[in-house]
Parts: structure tokens; sequence; C-alpha cells
């Protein structure tokens, strides 16, 4: 490490102190906590992002945000050269790097082991991409990231406002010099925005777009899509609500929200609009809404676009006559309701996959199909493609002996391909796959809604003593500890017609989450309830 490193590191240090008695874990959701107990964490991310970057020679992104959460809080996320969430191996100097404190000599001690076991030279190149979300804390820790990047002879590349799978595109785009597209917004809304249309322009008898009303939060994602709005106009009427002038970040809005409470979002008229949807505060998630005939509120969150997304593509598959030779999935999670994997298994006969929660679990799934879907039941989901596929949708569209039929499919698939963010669940991009599919289907939200029934569902917040006595395995479906606990659950659920229930402890929250969901929304609760006195008694 250079002197001129460590002094500027010791600058930081000061500047931004260590509260004492701080603990930070990077999880799932990376670093995240009140924004005022965060600027020492950036220093450690900042210097983590430019070690990253050196070591896979090639730009890493660090996206500032705490997504659904309030305006308070912030948090920090690193993002890996192919656009997808940090390597797990990382995550372990991520949690060591806070772990230290703030004394530069144990801290250059530190970093000077690490940078001779990663082989790291102090004048390696290193890129790290910078952005951040609507917080008013963000460009004060997006700068520390920065400053302390630079340290170590970093070029910065600072997107300032983005969402953040914009981000995530923008990290893939740059390091795979264009070929997935330009990794400006420019370059990101022109690739949207251009397959969205190529894909109305080619579908025969396409059916007109319904005008949708968007609540957005009050988040990044409101001007994001205002510029989008604009685009569009011609095919799709689109209104946004909570765009930030107004209500604060995520308060009583956004698909968090929306999908917690089973209500609509403040701010936004109910009357007027037959769809509504609700992305959260840094754009990743997205929820469709509306209110039927009997005025009842009808909520469509991750599990549907599972459904919709697979439907469609395994329908146009079918169509290509590549059906045979490719290998679709859906990757869903415990929460994924019963009826929905029934749906995709015993109707559509597509297979499923159940993994732990989160996004990283789903999306390494993914990879092993031709066509992987997936979603987190609360909206956060994308598909990925293979390499494979697209070489054989290029076959199609080449081969002289295809028919008319088989050509559009094959290139209604390609343009869907391009619709999509693969490298992250994407608000914007999966609102567009989902309006594009339900007019290509004839499907208003009704019919969307209908395909199945859900199972009544209750999820629980428990306190525990120390939530890591709870032990799970089989994709957190089973409890291995504390002893006896997974029999209480089985007993339980055997009194339950169609029952099925969980706990597992949260990743992001210190408690313990109970589900189930039985035929009626009283059995479930029911069952949820028993377990929590199970869990309450086994953990004391
Ligand atoms: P935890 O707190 O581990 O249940 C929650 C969500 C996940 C995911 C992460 C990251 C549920 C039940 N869990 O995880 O789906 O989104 O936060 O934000 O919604
Ligand atoms: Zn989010």
């Amino acid at each position: 490490m250079t002197h001129i490193a460590k002094e500027k590191l010791a600058t930081l240090l000061m500047e931004y102190p260590k509260p004492a008695g701080i603990v930070m874990g990077y999880g799932t959701a990376g670093f995240r906590a009140r924004a005022d107990t965060l600027p020492w964490i950036m220093i450690r991310i900042g210097i983590l992002a430019a070690f990253r970057s050196k070591v896979k020679r090639a730009c890493v992104g660090a996206m500032i945000t705490a997504s659904h959460n309030p305006e308070y809080d912030n948090g920090v996320k690193l993002i890996d050269p192919y656009g997808e969430m940090l390597e797990q191996a990382w995550e372990v100097y991520a949690n060591n790097l806070s772990v230290l404190d703030d004394d530069i000599h144990i801290l250059s001690d530190y970093l000077e082991n690490l940078m001779n076991q990663l082989n790291i030279q102090a004048n390696d190149e290193g890129i790290v991409a910078i952005a951040y979300d609507t917080r008013q804390s963000s460009p004060l820790l997006a700068s520390i990231v920065k400053r302390a990047a630079q340290a170590f002879y970093t070029t910065i590349m600072d997107f300032e406002l983005m969402t953040t799978p914009q981000l995530h595109y923008a990290v893939r785009c740059y390091n795979d010099n264009g070929t997935y597209g330009h990794y400006t917004e420019a370059g990101y809304f022109d690739k949207l925005c251009t397959a969205f249309q190529n894909l109305i322009e080619m579908t025969p008898n396409i059916q007109r777009f319904e005008p949708l009303a968007i609540d957005a939060a009050n988040g990044i994602g409101a001007m994001k899509l205002a510029y989008m709005r604009q685009t569009l106009a011609k095919y799709i009427h689109i209104e946004i609500f909570n765009d930030g002038t107004r209500g604060h970040l995520n308060e009583k809005c956004g698909a968090d929200y929306v999908k917690l409470y089973q209500k609509a979002p403040d701010g936004i008229p109910l009357t007027n609009y037959s769809k509504y949807c609700s992305i959260d505060g840094d754009a990743d998630r997205l929820i469709y809404f509306f209110i039927d005939k009997n005025n009842q509120f009808r909520l469509l969150d991750g599990d549907r676009f599972s459904v919709l997304f697979a439907s469609f593509l395994a329908m146009k598959l079918k169509e290509a006559k590549l059906a045979d030779d490719v290998k679709i999935g859906v990757i869903q999670t415990a929460y994924a309701n019963g009826r929905s994997t029934d749906y995709l298994v015993n109707k559509m006969h597509v297979p499923v996959a159940c993994v732990p929660t989160g996004v990283k679990h789903l999306h390494h799934k993914a990879l092993d199909y031709d066509i992987g879907v997936y979603f987190e039941a609360n909206g956060h989901g994308t598909v990925i493609f293979s390499s494979e596929l697209k070489s054989k949708i290029k076959m199609v569209l080449e081969d002289p002996k295809r028919t008319v039929e088989e050509r559009l499919a094959a290139n209604q698939i390609r343009a869907f391909i391009n619709i999509i963010n693969e490298t992250v669940g994407d608000a914007i991009a999966d609102l567009l796959a989902t309006e594009v599919i339900l007019s290509i289907l004839h499907l208003n939200l009704e019919g969307w809604l209908n395909l199945y029934d859900d199972l009544p569902q209750r999820q629980l917040k428990v306190a525990v003593r120390d939530r890591t006595m709870i032990q799970t395995t089989d994709a957190e479906r089973r409890c291995v500890t504390p002893p006896h606990l997974q029999d209480c659950i089985d007993e339980l659920v055997s009194k339950y017609p169609s029952g099925r229930a969980f706990v597992r402890p949260s990743g992001t929250e210190d408690i313990v989450r109970v589900y189930a969901e039985a035929l009626t929304q009283q059995e479930a609760d029911d069952l949820a309830d028993k377990v929590r006195v199970v869990v309450e008694q086994l953990t004391k």
C-alpha cells in the first residue's frame, strides 16, 4: 500500500469515524441501516470495490440505496462485472472490513495482507461505477465510496441518480464491450424501448394497450419512467403517481407496501384506470393490482409474473418448433403460493425449482436452464436466457426452410429477450415485458389473475432470543434445529387440508418469519399462529 493511499485513508477515517460498538453484516441487501450510521462503512466498501475491480480486471458497481426501506435508511451493494450480485466469497472480506476499527495501522495491515492474498499490485488498474437513489443521504455516501476507491488509484464512473437495475445493466454493458447494449442511460432506454416497439410492430392482431397508472413509490423510478413515458406515448398511455413531488419515499406507497398490506397505495386515484402497478424505491420490484367489479382490491405478485412470462415463452417456443430442444424452468422460493407451483407443474408442465430466499440463489439456479424464469413473491425477478438458446433463435431466423410462423415466433422471443434486463430484477423492464405479453395474449388483469386462484396465506414475524437457533434445510422448507420443531410443524400442518407451513430466520431483520397457507384465510391464520406458538416455546 502506498504512502499516499494510507494518508488518504487516514483522513477519511478521521472524517467519518466508526461509531463505538457498531456491528454490521453484508447480507442479501448488502450493508443496510440508518443512513446516519453508514458513512464509515462506505470507506470499507469503496476499498473493496476497488480491490474487486483490480482482481477481476473489469468494472464493478456500487449502488447506494435502501430499496423499499424508509427515507431515513440507506445502504450499499456491490455489483460484479457481469452485472450480478457480489460473489459470496467476497462477502467475507466485506464483513472482515466491517469488524475492523478505525486504526489506520490495523486497517492497512489487513489491506496489505488482502492485497498479497489476492495478488493485487498498488498500481493495478481499477474502475468502479457508482450510482445512487433519491435519498437525501445518498450523494454524501456515494462521495465517500468514491474517495476511498480513488485512494487506490481507481477510476470512477459516476452515474449519479440511477435505478439499481440500471447500474447492473451499465456494469454488464461496459464489461461486455457493448455486446449487451450501450452502458449509458440512453443506451438502456434505447434497448428496452426499441425492443418493446419491435415486438408490438411485428405482432399481428395485438390488443390495444389500456392506460396504466404507476405508483412510483416517490423514488428514483419516477424520473426514469417519465423519460420512457414520452418515448412510448404512441403505444401506451402511462400516468405516473407518487413521483416524489408531494409524498415521501416508500411511505404508504411502493411495491413493498402494497404487497405487505395487500392494499392500494396512497396518492393514486382508484377509479380511473383498469390497470395499476407499484414499483419500489430503487425500481427493482414490481407488483400489479386492480379494483375488481365488486370493488375489491386484487393483487398480482411475483408468482404471477413467473406464470405469465413462462406461459408466453413456452407458447412461443412451441410455435417456433423449439420446445423440444430448449430447457425452460421456473425458480421460486418457499414463499411462492402453492397454487402457482401447482399451476406451473401440473397445468403448464414447466419444471419448478425451489431455492432459499434471496435473489442470488434464484439467479444462480436459473443459470441451469436455457430459459430460467425467476421471481420472488415480492415482485423481484427476471428471466435469463442461455447463449445456446440465443444461437438457436438466430438459426431459426436465418433458416429459409422455416415457415413464416416459426420465424415470427423466434423473432418475438428475440425481441422479448431485449426487453428483459437479464442482469437483475428490473421493475421498468418487467413492466414493459408484462404489458406487451398481456396485449399479445389478449389478457386483461382479471384474465391474468384468473389463470389460477391463490391459496390463502399468512406471514408472521416472531421476535426470538437468538434467531440463529433455527436452522433449515430443503430450501428453507424444513427446520433442522431446534430439535422437535419440525415434528411439531408437521403435526400441525397435517390437520389442515392443503396446508403448508415453514419457519426460517430472516436474513435482513432480527426476527424469525413464519409462513402458512391453507384452504381458507381463517385456517391459514390459525396454522400460522399455532406455528408461532411452537417457535416461541422452542426458542425460549
Ligand atoms: P428476509 O428478511 O431474509 O426474509 C427479505 C425478503 C426477501 C428478499 C430480501 C432482500 C421476504 C419474505 N423476504 O428477506 O424476499 O427480498 O428481504 O431484500 O419477502
Ligand atoms: Zn428494491
